[in-house]
């Protein structure tokens, strides 16, 4: 950081400062992750000087011959991750990425099933502040309120009742398998194309722990940077290649220009990590450690949604044993040095910005080595802060208890 020290003392003292935070604070929030200092020199190279618009080896400029280098592993690797057979690694965001399958396969107005934001999916599966819900019909299915988990036969009824173009699953807050094999049943039963936006749980299925969607999916888009510890960007993969040309058309020229070449190089480079080992022992950790630290909050008295999880998160009823909404419970843990997000629970009385949940992730610690000893700890932590939040010395006590956890497992930027 010697360089931006000399230019930019604000911006240096601002990242020095965000460093610190990442080493000294237990982050706990489901979609983040510690790259790789590969990914991150990757990602900060001269690749970002270089404008590639088109696609490899077909360019709108010269000079691509090295950039060309980056994108084509990219897709190369992305496609022996997942076993599928097309890939396109220029979306600059998630949302992009699902924009481009949409454009793809959509024409305005046309009807789509996605999961409800409240029980669990995401801005981009049609809510009505998002490009998604204005452009689309979105209908939207959720989870049973019973057992919280995704209502599949209520799904199939508002498919055979909608008669959607397109079905969307995938999540951003659900801890549960999500049964492939069944919406594609659907899918082909109301002759409906299929989607799946499977951003937080890529990492997983790359390491074979969870179905993988490109077995079912037309078309499977993702984020790259949570549980598949990647840079910051979107993918979209397809085994068809009707939908792949189409695709390419969408992302260049149609909503993106110049593709971030810096950002594909890293990508290319937490792709060739995601093809280890190595990384399926990490994953494993991933969600030992989720359902470990899942367990014993419930052990403490937390209801958690659905009862518990199957990947790497877990939703946290806070409201119901502590009275506190989510929005005060992240507050608390924030004061405290863990990091979470507040998170509506399925049928919430509370406003979005308010909630009665809060969603907690295993990705990030676990990058840092923590294990499942380390989850009852972290449990009793939470435990602690949220039951007494005007109890300083129990605030302090935590406080100290977190600053022992992040110094055992250090971070090496
Ligand atoms: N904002 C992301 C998350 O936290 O899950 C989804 O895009």
């Amino acid at each position: 950081m010697e360089h931006v020290k000399n230019v930019d003392r604000k911006l240096y003292d601002a990242i020095t400062s965000e460093t610190n935070r990442q080493k000294t604070h237990i982050e706990l929030i489901a979609s983040e992750n510690f790259v790789s200092k590969a990914v991150l020199e990757a990602q900060g190279s001269v690749l970002t000087n270089k404008y590639a618009e088109g696609y490899p080896s077909r360019r709108y400029y010269g000079g691509c011959e090295y950039v060309d280098i980056a994108e084509k592993a990219a897709r190369n690797r992305l496609k022996k991750l997942f076993n599928v057979k097309y890939a396109n690694v220029q979306p600059h965001s998630g949302s992009t990425a699902n924009m481009g399958a949409y454009r793809a396969v959509l024409k305005h107005g046309d009807t789509v099933l996605g999961m409800s934001l409240d029980h669990g999916g995401h801005l981009t599966h049609g809510h009505p502040l998002n490009f998604s819900g204005i452009d689309y019909n979105f209908v939207s299915y959720g989870v049973d309120e019973k057992s919280e988990r995704i209502d599949y036969t209520k799904l199939r009824e508002i498919a055979l009742e909608t008669k959607p173009t397109l079905i969307v699953a995938g999540a951003s807050a659900y801890s549960r398998i999500i049964h492939f094999d069944k919406i594609k049943e659907i899918c082909d039963e109301v002759d409906a194309l299929f989607m799946v936006d499977m951003a937080h749980i890529a990492g997983l299925v790359a390491a074979g722990l969870h179905p993988n969607p490109c077995d079912y999916a037309d078309i499977v888009t993702s984020t790259t940077h949570k549980t598949l510890r990647g840079p910051r960007g979107g993918l979209i993969l397809t085994n068809s290649k009707e939908i792949y040309k189409k695709i390419n058309r969408v992302i260049f020229p149609g909503i993106q220009g110049g593709p971030l070449m810096h950002v594909i190089a890293a990508k290319a480079v937490s792709f060739k990590e995601a093809l280890l080992p190595e990384f399926k022992s990490y994953q494993k950790q991933v969600i030992k450690n989720a359902i470990r630290l899942a367990n014993k909050l419930s052990e403490l008295g937390f209801n958690i949604v659905s009862g518990g999880t199957d990947n790497h998160l877990m939703l946290v009823d806070v409201k119901s044993l502590t009275k506190l909404t989510g929005k005060d419970a992240e507050k608390l843990l924030d004061d405290v040095n863990i990091t979470c997000n507040k998170n509506t629970i399925p049928n919430d009385e509370e406003k979005p910005f308010i909630t009665s949940g809060i969603r907690l992730g295993t990705p990030a610690i676990t990058t840092r080595g923590f294990r499942e000893e380390d989850m009852d700890i972290i449990a009793q932590l939470i435990h602690d802060v949220l039951m007494n939040p005007d109890n300083e010395n129990i605030m302090k006590e935590v406080k100290k208890r977190v600053e022992e956890l992040t110094t055992k497992y250090p971070l090496s930027y």
